[in-house]
């Protein structure tokens, strides 16, 4: 198949079109090189109706069929193995060609294409989804001028300052060498004693072990490039720049219980989440900001833009938001168009180049070389890889897995017919910018990157009281399960260079020696954009969050059906969790499918909860599993509403009398997130079950 020219009008899913082809149900089966298959469920052997026999080797489909079935896997990314992805699109409403020539970051008539894979970084292909870690964001824009790939995550700083680092880092994070565990987990001996060694990952670690890290949703997170990149104008001049992604839904996360039980009840919660998201027509946004600095400011500040360990504070260098991003529509095959996705942070484009950030400088070498080891040379011919620009190179060419055929004579250049030519700038070659450099050769970096630990320290202030709470829990956690005493004692005497009260706390959980006094002084600077609180929806919505109705023999329809079109209509998605799943009556009769029974479902796979008034109560009142599901969903602070005889109810499981509201007329009462309400079913408003009241719970 050739590769396509496809205009990016076309976009990307044209492009991938002509490597895609329905599951024909009528076609016959076929091995692969093409002849008709007439039994494909017994192996040929010699033998009789009484006596199986051997099987023959001679059996070229049956060896076809193991042969490939053998070879159906391939390694999995070294780190961010487990992942997702879906396709969107790019557009920009504001023009940023006062800093760069980019056309993607300068045309506003346009529609750019692109994929995004969301992924975590310690465990394997196979693990959970909601364990605490960061998370990958990785942007590949197909643009006019060729592929450019914003390799991010949803925290903004990383652990290490030098590339070099890289492998130990990871080797202590990912499952110990002697016996492959943890999954899923930093919570063990191996990471915490990188941490401590490293004083350099405070910053990071602390955004680990914030609410950051046990997002909600893929679509409620932030995303951000990370690394500081350049963009270059129309006259040549530099600015540096980071990438934000900021999440139209608002930043929100899953607290530690519900994250942990997750892990186990619905190992697939994020990815089920996007996907079914795009199903429903309701896509996710982030809006897309720039960071810029322009080069001669370089050196204008405490900390040296070209670490990747600290933030750019926007008080002193504003985001500006110019461009909006959307998932919209789910991929086909998730090995050809997910696994096989491959990203590059040197994967710029004309108007855009990289930074001295020594972080980046190592990467940009990581990315296409692990890609050959996973993938082969030919990965970037990939449909889900390939630009969907003209591309044309005569002399990169042949490796493994080569697919498209170029016809012609030369494959080296120059060459006699002046074939496949190299781009003059004006033309769109891609130049380099002339930065001016000198220096001595030698092992370094920067003075300002010796400093770690004011920005971890600004993070901690700007946190609120129950972001605070959480963070002490996770240390706690954390070091909990480290059983070498070297490693927890030292890590909470660290833990005093940021702050003594979370020191002491985690100390005494955990058992280490309590710290007196603080290694660092702490003034208690704050900065903006830090806590997640300050990303709420800009509208707020239920769109999208999950809602379980609790149900049995004998419910009430009217509150029922009332309320479950409320939700819909605001397009919440609702589930009917019932005692049986082959029908549950009504009070009047009517007979409802409920979408599950209620132990195949737990609480914490939905946002918020609602049972409907009714006879029912009376057995709701003798299950344990619904009364839990109350129980539960107090804990994690999750808004729960009632009506009429599931009131009382209600107010018993969780044990608050001021649920308790009059009953006679219309009332509708809420206290604690609870909302309860008497009369018809209309008389719950579906604003008072909105998000979001989670947070305290721990
Ligand atoms: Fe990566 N990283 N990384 N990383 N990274 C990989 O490339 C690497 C870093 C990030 O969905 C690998 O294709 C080095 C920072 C994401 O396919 C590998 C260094 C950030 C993904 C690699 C870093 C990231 C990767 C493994 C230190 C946030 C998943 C598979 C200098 C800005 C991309 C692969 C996907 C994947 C190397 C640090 C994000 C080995 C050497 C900082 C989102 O090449």
């Amino acid at each position: 198949m050739a590769p396509t020219n496809a205009s990016v009008e076309d976009g990307k899913f044209r492009d991938m079109e002509k490597d895609t082809i329905e599951l024909n149900g009528k076609q016959h089966m076929t091995t692969d090189y093409g002849i008709k298959i007439s039994d494909p469920d017994h192996w040929l052997r010699v033998g009789n109706n009484s006596n199986t026999g051997p099987s023959l080797l001679e059996d070229q489909i049956a060896r076809e069929k193991i042969m490939r079935f053998d070879h159906e896997r391939i390694p999995e990314r070294v780190v961010h193995a487990r992942g997702t992805g879906a396709f969107g699109t790019f557009k920009l409403f504001e023009s940023a060609s006062d800093v760069t020539t980019a056309g993607v970051l300068t045309d506003t008539s346009r529609t750019t294409p692109l994929f995004l894979r969301f992924s975590t970084v310690q465990g394997s292909k196979g693990s959970a989804d909601t364990v605490r870690d960061v998370r990958g964001f990785a942007v590949k824009m197909y643009t006019e001028e060729g592929n450019w790939d914003i390799v991010g995550n949803n925290i903004p700083v990383f652990f290490i300052q030098d590339a070099i680092k890289f492998p130990d880092i990871i080797h202590s994070v990912k499952p110990e060498p002697h016996n492959e565990v943890p999954q899923g987990q930093s919570a063990h001996n191996n990471f915490w004693d990188f941490v401590y060694m490293h004083s350099e990952t405070t910053h990071m670690n602390y955004w680990q072990m914030s609410d950051r890290a046990i997002p909600r949703s893929y679509r409620m997170m932030q995303g951000f490039g990370v690394n500081t990149y350049s963009l270059i104008n129309s006259e040549g001049k530099r600015h540096f720049v980071k990438f934000h992604f900021k999440p139209e839904l608002g930043v929100h996360s899953l607290v530690w219980d519900e994250a942990l039980k997750i892990c186990g009840q619905d190992p697939d919660f994020h990815r089920k989440d996007l996907i079914s998201a795009i199903e429903a027509g309701q896509f996710p946004r982030w809006k897309f900001g720039l960071q810029v600095l322009p080069e001669e400011k370089k050196d204008d500040f405490d900390f040296d833009p070209l670490d990747a360990t600290k933030v750019w504070p926007e008080e002193l260098i504003p985001i500006r938001y110019i461009g909006e991003m959307e998932l919209n529509r789910n991929v086909d095959e998730f090995f050809p168009q997910t696994e096989q996705a491959a990203f590059c942070t040197s994967h710029i484009v004309p108007g855009i180049d990289f930074s001295d950030d020594p972080l980046l400088q190592g990467r940009n070498f990581s990315y296409f070389d692990t890609q050959i080891s996973r993938l082969g040379p030919n990965w970037e011919e990939l449909p889900v890889n390939r630009p969907v620009c003209p591309y044309m190179n005569l002399v990169n060419r042949d490796g493994a897995m080569k697919h498209r055929i170029t016809k012609g004579t030369v494959n080296y250049w120059p060459n006699r017919f002046e074939a496949n030519p190299p781009a003059k700038p004006e033309q769109g070659g891609f130049t380099s910018y002339p930065e001016r450099t000198q220096g001595i050769k030698a092992r370094l970096l920067s003075d300002k990157f010796a400093e770690h630990y004011n920005q971890a320290q600004v993070f901690y202030n700007s946190l609120s009281q129950i972001e605070k709470m959480h963070m002490a829990k996770a240390f706690s956690f954390e070091l909990d399960h480290c059983d070498d005493p070297v490693v927890y004692k030292r890590m909470a005497e660290r833990i005093a260079t940021v702050s003594l009260e979370l020191a002491q706390t985690v100390a005494t959980n955990v058992g280490a020696d309590t710290p007196t006094k603080a290694l660092k002084a702490n003034k208690g600077e704050t900065a903006k954009g830090l806590s997640q609180l300050e990303y709420m929806p800009e509208k707020p919505t239920i769109a999208t969050r999950r809602i379980a109705i609790l149900i049995a023999d004998g419910f009430d329809y009217a509150s029922y059906n009332t309320m479950k079109e409320a939700l819909t209509a605001q397009n919440a998605f609702v589930f009917t969790i019932g005692a049986q799943r082959q029908g549950v009556k009504s009070e009047t009769g009517e007979k409802v499918v409920p979408d599950h029974f209620f132990s195949g479902m737990r609480s914490t796979l939905f946002d918020a909860v609602f049972v409907p008034g009714g006879k029912h109560i009376e057995s709701l009142a003798k299950n344990g599993v619904a009364k839990f599901w109350i129980t539960e969903s107090f804990a994690h602070l999750k808004p729960i509403a009632g009506i009429n005889e599931a009131v009382p109810f209600i107010g018993r499981q969780i044990g608050l009398d001021e649920v308790h509201v009059a009953a006679s007329g219309t009332t509708v009462t809420e206290s604690y997130g609870v909302v309860t309400g008497h009369g018809n079913g209309s008389a719950l408003k579906v604003s008072n079950v909105g998000p979001d009241s989670k947070g305290l719970a721990e």
